[in-house]
């Protein structure tokens, strides 16, 4: 039976994919009516069948609960609804060396207008995507444009418009979705009070964080800040790391002691940030205020040499070996995820490839089967344990569990390119130093 007085007796939400199906999810299971729109046919076939065509702990349990008990359904047109929350990418378009690549809101534009045909007066609309500075704004130039019988906020009429449009960026970290979309706070910036209020009665059905309210200006640069603020953290990381390498010293190690500090909290150097956030998001400012992001784009250019760097240094390993075989731990962009979009350890495999310095095995045990751009490159796929039993150089690109469970005497007579600072985790499961005098700074051995 569904619970009485929901605000929203039927919510839809547009885009189903990292955000929006666990959202559609998590609102449905609070007993709400939920109507997911997505273009992609066989997503919606999937959902519809209680499965998902995407990777998230626990996702799936939710998703067959509540598409089983009818209270998800997912479409591929827009339906009326009391509220629409839209999830859609927002990706950069590629611009000339030296400039800022820019923001493509080509998939906003194209959810608005998908559901300007069935808005109606009372509606609320949502926008979750990362997006730049002034983009609900525009949705509701967009929105105004196309519907000139309602009303919308913010031309004077906050409080009687007919439509309430809001902007409340997801927060949530791929692996812990279902688990943050409760329990962290959210941003609500609205158009007007009254949009704030609204906005704030429809995450009320399932964020036990709190819910703190602003504009949408504000909400929209809070987002991008979070990710820029860690983009520019991991940069500070990777560039100790670089600062190690040259002056012989372990970043790990002093990184670990400059954290002794109890105002001191440096995050871990890499291969590079991968993913669809992190990596995206500080242009979004950076192309809205050139003049003044530079710390945030010197940033994107400390993490973007990364892939390289580590080339650079399995390259100079593999002169000093004939034919060497080299594996490569990992292809994800992070641990314990099977998604190698935009990864770090991709660009570096494909990187490797093609400098031809040996034999590439690819250990992946979150995939089935390697991507075909690394096939064509002549990388082949090999399970952790013929990969280490048959490579002279072990390159570690990622920290997946599987590989924290590597016996690091199996290493000792292999050069050990260590990016994720994995082998003093290794250390302490055996016991075992490993001669590293062959090998300085840090990202030939975290040791
Ligand atoms: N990374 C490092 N060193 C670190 C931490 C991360 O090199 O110390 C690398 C990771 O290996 C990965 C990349 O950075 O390649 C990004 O990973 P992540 O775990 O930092 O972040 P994402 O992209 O999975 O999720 C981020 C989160 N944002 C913040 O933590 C501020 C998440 O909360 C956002 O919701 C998400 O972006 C998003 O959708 O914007």
């Amino acid at each position: 039976m569904l619970p009485r007085n929901l605000p929203y007796s039927r919510i839809s939400v547009i885009g189903l994919g990292y955000i929006g199906l666990p959202t559609a999810a998590v609102l449905a299971s609070s007993g709400v009516e939920v109507v997911g729109v997505d273009v992609n046919e066989s997503a919606i076939a999937a959902i519809n069948a209680g499965l998902i065509h995407i990777q998230e702990p626990g996702l799936e349990v939710v998703v067959r609960q509540v598409a089983g008990a009818g209270l998800l359904r997912a479409v591929a047109v827009p339906e009326a609804a009391d509220a629409f929350i839209i999830a859609v990418p927002t990706p950069f378009s590629d611009k000339p060396e030296g400039q800022a690549p820019e923001p493509d809101l080509s998939f906003i534009r194209a959810a608005v207008e998908s559901i300007t045909p069935v808005l109606k007066a009372g509606d609320l609309i949502i926008l979750e995507s990362t997006s730049p500075v002034g983009t609900t704004e525009q949705m509701r130039e967009w929105l105004q444009a196309a519907r000139e019988d309602l009303t919308f906020p913010g031309q004077g009429n906050g409080r009687s418009a007919d439509v309430h449009i809001a902007y409340c960026p997801e927060r949530v970290l791929p692996g812990r979705v279902l688990e943050e979309l409760v329990t962290n706070d959210r941003i609500i910036g609205g158009l007007s009070d009254a949009c704030c209020t609204a906005a704030m009665s429809l995450y009320s059905l399932f964020v036990r964080g709190e819910c703190i309210v602003t504009d949408a200006r504000t909400a929209e640069l809070t987002k991008l800040t979070e990710n820029a603020y860690r983009d520019v953290n991991i940069a500070f990381a990777n560039e100790m790391a670089l600062i190690c390498d040259r002056l012989g010293i372990n970043a790990w190690e002093l990184i670990r002691l400059a954290n002794r500090h109890p105002r001191v909290n440096i995050l871990n150097p890499g291969p590079g940030v991968g993913g669809h956030c992190i990596a995206v998001d500080p242009w979004f400012i950076v192309s809205s205020a050139p003049e003044q992001a530079r710390l945030i784009a010197q940033a994107r250019a400390v993490n973007d040499s990364r892939p390289a760097y580590v080339v650079r240094q399995v390259a100079q390993a593999a002169q000093e070996i004939e034919k060497p075989v080299i594996a490569c731990l990992g292809l994800a962009f992070k641990p314990d995820i099977d998604d190698l979009r935009e990864s770090p350890a991709m660009q570096v495999v494909t990187l490797l490839a093609g400098t031809q310095c040996g034999k590439l095995l690819a250990v992946e045990p979150n995939i089935r089967q390697l991507p075909v751009e690394l096939t064509a490159l002549g990388v082949e796929i090999a399970t952790l344990d013929t990969a280490i039993a048959h490579a002279d150089i072990v390159v570690i690109l990622v920290d997946h569990k599987e590989f924290l469970q590597i016996d690091a005497t199996l290493l000792s007579s292999r050069t050990v390119i260590d990016t994720r600072g994995l082998m003093p985790r290794l250390h302490s499961n055996t016991d075992t130093l490993l001669d590293t005098t062959a090998i300085p700074g840090l990202v030939r051995d975290g040791i």
